[in-house]
This record gives structure tokens, C-alpha cells and sequence, in this order.
């Protein structure tokens, strides 16, 4: 009998409409709950509010980042945050490109993958540049080394400039985690 390869990957949340889970940061949590399904949820990071970034004329964000232990293949835990997406009332056919969304889940790491197809990027090719992907996963996954860059997650937070869209200002912890 062969065991099944188990991997661990980090899954960044957000969400800036509210859902019929209520509130993006009550939608967060929900979801949060929802990635169960597809595997074990092994640590949570806090809920922060942060300012969009894009296109700036929308709601304030909430984000967090999970770590998930899975017998998933990337492509089939990134069809399962599509499905759960869907269930709190994405709908990617009638909405701007980084515009308001009631839930987004995106696939961050698993292990030290590197995938370039048109359906799937790891690591998630924002990773290094954003704070409010940064900021909660280096809560949770601080050691991590991000397998393109050679760095840790803590590493890129610190060496993100603390100007414009990634003041440090524009990520505010709103809920620690549990
Ligand atoms: N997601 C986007 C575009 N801009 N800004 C913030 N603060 N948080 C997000 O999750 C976000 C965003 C597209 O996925
Ligand atoms: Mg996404
Ligand atoms: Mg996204």
C-alpha cells in the first residue's frame, strides 16, 4: 500500500462585500471553516483590515492566510477553492479584474512547488509584494522559505519598503487569532 503524499499549503482569504455569511470579516471565518473540506486546517492567522490595492475605489479589505495540510494535488485543492468561492457568492464572470468580491482564495505555497500553467501560479506570483499577504502569513509561517526567492516569509516582510501601497499603516490587525 502506497501512503498518500501529504503536502501543506498556505491559502490567502479575502473579502471586501458582504456575503450571505454576513460581514467580510464574519465571510472570512465562515470560509475559514469551509477549507476543511479540503483538508486539515492546521493554524489560522489573525484577521486585518487593509486598504485596497488595484483599484483603489472600493471597500477596505479583510485578509487572512491558513496553513492546510492536504493529500491534494495543487490542481485539484485550487479547483476546490474555486468551488467553495462560488458558494459564498463569487461570480468571476461579472466582476472587475482586483475589484470588490465577496471571497477570494488564493492558492499562496504548497510545500516547495513551482508551477507556471495558465490555470495555476505557484508560489502565488504577488506573494513577495504584498503586506496584507505578508503581514498574516509571516504570523503563521514565518520560517517558511519562499522556494523561488530563497528567503523566509519574515525575511520579504521586512524587506518590503514601508512607502505607498505597502505603508505598514495599510494593514491593521483587526481580530487575533483564535
Ligand atoms: N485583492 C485583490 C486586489 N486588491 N487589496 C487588498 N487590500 N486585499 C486583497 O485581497 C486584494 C486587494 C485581487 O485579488
Ligand atoms: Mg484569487
Ligand atoms: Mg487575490
Amino acid at each position: 500500500m502506497t501512503t498518500a503524499h501529504i503536502r501543506t499549503a498556505y491559502v490567502g482569504l479575502g473579502s471586501n462585500l458582504p456575503s450571505q455569511a454576513g460581514t467580510p470579516a464574519e465571510t472570512i471565518r465562515a470560509a475559514m471553516s469551509a477549507l476543511s473540506e479540503a483538508g486539515e486546517v492546521i493554524a489560522r492567522s489573525s484577521l486585518y483590515e487593509t486598504a485596497p490595492i488595484g483599484w483603489i475605489d472600493q471597500p477596505s479589505f479583510v485578509n487572512a492566510v491558513i496553513a492546510l495540510r492536504t493529500a491534494e494535488v495543487p490542481e485539484a485543492l485550487l479547483e476546490k477553492l474555486l468551488i467553495i468561492e462560488r458558494r459564498f457568492g463569487r461570480d468571476r464572470g461579472n466582476s472587475v479584474s482586483k475589484g470588490p468580491r465577496t471571497l477570494d482564495l488564493d492558492l499562496l505555497m504548497v510545500n516547495d512547488a513551482i508551477v507556471n500553467t495558465p490555470m495555476l501560479s505557484l508560489p502565488h506570483p504577488a506573494l513577495a509584494e504584498r503586506r496584507f499577504v505578508l503581514a498574516p502569513l509571516a504570523e503563521i509561517a514565518p520560517e517558511v522559505r519562499h522556494p523561488v526567492f530563497a528567503k523566509t516569509i519574515r525575511e520579504l516582510l521586512l524587506a518590503l519598503p514601508n512607502t505607498g501601497e505597502n505603508k505598514s499603516d495599510c494593514v491593521r490587525m483587526m481580530q487575533r487569532y483564535p
